[in-house]
C-alpha cells in the first residue's frame, strides 16, 4: 500500500475492486454435481427432490414443522402477508432494506413505520405500541443485519393487541436470541437467499413456521392457489424454487458453521484494527444475540473522525474499496412513502435518521483475506488522521 491515499493523489489500494456483498461459494464441486444430478433426473423445479431435502434441513435447523422455499425473499413476503391475512396497516420498523415496506404497499397493505433502538438497530417496541390503531393487523419485525428484534416484547405487544407479528430475517439465518435460533419466532419468519447473503441459492427465500394451517395457506399461494390434484382455492402466484437454487442453497446451508467462523475471525480482525481510531464504532450483536456475522458495520461519528460518513466512503471507495451505507435513507425518507408521511409515519423518526446517518458496511466473508481486512483498517485510520485534506479533497 502506497502512503499517500488515492482520494488524495496516490494509487488505489486494491487494483481489484473489494465488494461488500462478495457471494460465498460453499463447495463448488458438490454444487455442480448437485446440479447435474437435477438435470439427469430430468427435473428441475416444481418441488424437486433438492427444494425438499432444502426445506427439510431449514425446518430442522429453525426448530419449526414448516418451511416453503421460494425464488426469493420479497416474493416470500408478498405470499406470507396475503397468505397471513395481512389487511390495513402494518408496524415495521423505518430502518430496513426498502423490500420490506414494498411487499406490504404490493399486497394493498399501508407500512406505517415505527422508530427503532439506536443500540440494536431494530424496532422500538414502546414506539411500536403508539403507532398500533384499529385498522393495524399486524407487526413486521427486522432482525437487522442479522441481529434478532426483541423477540419476546414483541410477542407480548402482538398478543396483547390481537396482531399477527412476522419477521423479514433476510439476514439473519444462523442466528440466536437467547439460545433459540432464528427462524422459530414469531408466527412466521422469511430468509432471502441473495447471492449476497450468509446463506446463498443464486436468488432464493423461504418462509418457515410452526403454524399448519399457516403452512397449507402459504403452499397455495406460492402454488398458484393450487393444492392436491391441482384443484384451485385461491389467488395464487408462482413463487416457487429451482432445484439449481436449491443445489447452491443447500450446499451452503451445509456449510454454515464453517462460514460463521470465517466471518468472525473477519470480525474480530475488524475489532482490532479499528479499535484505536477515533470516532469509528464497529457494531456488535446485543446481548442474549448471536449473529452470523455477514455485515461488519461501522458507525462514523463525525465530531470524533473530523471526517463526515460520505467522505469516509469516498475514500475507501478510491482505494476500491466498495464499501456501502445501506440502509440510507430509511424508508419512511424513500418514495412514495416520503409524500406520504401522515400515513405512514405519524410520528418523527430521529433514531433511524440519525443511524442511517452514521453506518458504513465493509467487505467481509470468505472472498476477503485477513490481510485484506487488516488493509481496509490501516485505511480507515488514515483517512481519518487526514481529515482535513480528505474533507478539502471531497469538496472539490
Ligand atoms: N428484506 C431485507 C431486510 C433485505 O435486505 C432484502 C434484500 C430483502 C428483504 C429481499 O430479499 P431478496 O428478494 O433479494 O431475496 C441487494 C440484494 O439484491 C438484496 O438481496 C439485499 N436485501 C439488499 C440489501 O442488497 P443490491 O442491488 O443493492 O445489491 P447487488 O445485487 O448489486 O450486490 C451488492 C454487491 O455485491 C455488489 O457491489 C457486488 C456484489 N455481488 C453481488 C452479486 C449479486 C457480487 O460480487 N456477486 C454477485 O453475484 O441489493
Amino acid at each position: 500500500m502506497g502512503s499517500e491515499l488515492a482520494i488524495l493523489g496516490g494509487e488505489p489500494a486494491f487494483a481489484e475492486a473489494l465488494h461488500v456483498g462478495r457471494p460465498n461459494i460453499p463447495d463448488e464441486g458438490l454444487v455442480l454435481e448437485r446440479i447435474r444430478q437435477a438435470i439427469d433426473r430430468r427435473w428441475l423445479t416444481s418441488f424437486g427432490p433438492l427444494v425438499k431435502e432444502f426445506e427439510e434441513e431449514l425446518a430442522r435447523q429453525a426448530g419449526v414443522k414448516h418451511c416453503i422455499a421460494t425464488c426469493n425473499a420479497t416474493i416470500a413476503l408478498q405470499v406470507l402477508i396475503r397468505a397471513g391475512g395481512l389487511r390495513g396497516e402494518v408496524v415495521m420498523p423505518s430502518f430496513t432494506f426498502i423490500a420490506t415496506a414494498h411487499t406490504l404497499r404490493w399486497e394493498g397493505v399501508t407500512p406505517v413505520f415505527c422508530d427503532i433502538d439506536e443500540e440494536t438497530g431494530n424496532i422500538d417496541v414502546a414506539h411500536a405500541r403508539k403507532v398500533i390503531t384499529e385498522r393495524t393487523t399486524g407487526i413486521m419485525g427486522v432482525h437487522l443485519w442479522g441481529n434478532p428484534a426483541p423477540t419476546e416484547e414483541l410477542a407480548a405487544l402482538a398478543d396483547e393487541h390481537g396482531l399477527r407479528l412476522f419477521y423479514d430475517s433476510a439476514h439473519a439465518i444462523g442466528g440466536t436470541r437467547l439460545g433459540r435460533p432464528v427462524g422459530g419466532f414469531g408466527d412466521a419468519e422469511v430468509y432471502s437467499f441473495h447471492a449476497t447473503k450468509f446463506v446463498n441459492a443464486f436468488e432464493g427465500g423461504a418462509i418457515v413456521t410452526d403454524d399448519d394451517a399457516l403452512a397449507e395457506r402459504v403452499r397455495l399461494t406460492h402454488n398458484y392457489g393450487r393444492g392436491e390434484g391441482n384443484h384451485v382455492s385461491c389467488v395464487g402466484t408462482n413463487a416457487k424454487m429451482t432445484e439449481v437454487a436449491a443445489a447452491m442453497g443447500l450446499t451452503s446451508l451445509e456449510n454454515m458453521a464453517y462460514l460463521i467462523d470465517v466471518n468472525r475471525e473477519r470480525f474480530d480482525r475488524y475489532a482490532a484494527g479499528l479499535a484505536d481510531v477515533p470516532g469509528i464504532r464497529l457494531r456488535r450483536p446485543s446481548p442474549g444475540n448471536t449473529v452470523n456475522h455477514q455485515y461488519v458495520v461501522i458507525e462514523v461519528d463525525t465530531p470524533g473522525t473530523g471526517l463526515s460518513r460520505d467522505d469516509l466512503v469516498a475514500t475507501l471507495q478510491a482505494e476500491n474499496v466498495l464499501a456501502r451505507t445501506h440502509f440510507h435513507p430509511s424508508c419512511h425518507r424513500t418514495e412514495p412513502y416520503v409524500h406520504e408521511q401522515a400515513v405512514s409515519a405519524p410520528l418523527p423518526l430521529p433514531h433511524s435518521e440519525a443511524l442511517s446517518d452514521r453506518v458504513v458496511q465493509l467487505p467481509t466473508g470468505t472472498g476477503v483475506t485477513l490481510d485484506q481486512v487488516d488493509q481496509v483498517c490501516a485505511l480507515i485510520g488514515r483517512a481519518v488522521r487526514h481529515a482535513p485534506a480528505v474533507t478539502k479533497a471531497c469538496l472539490a
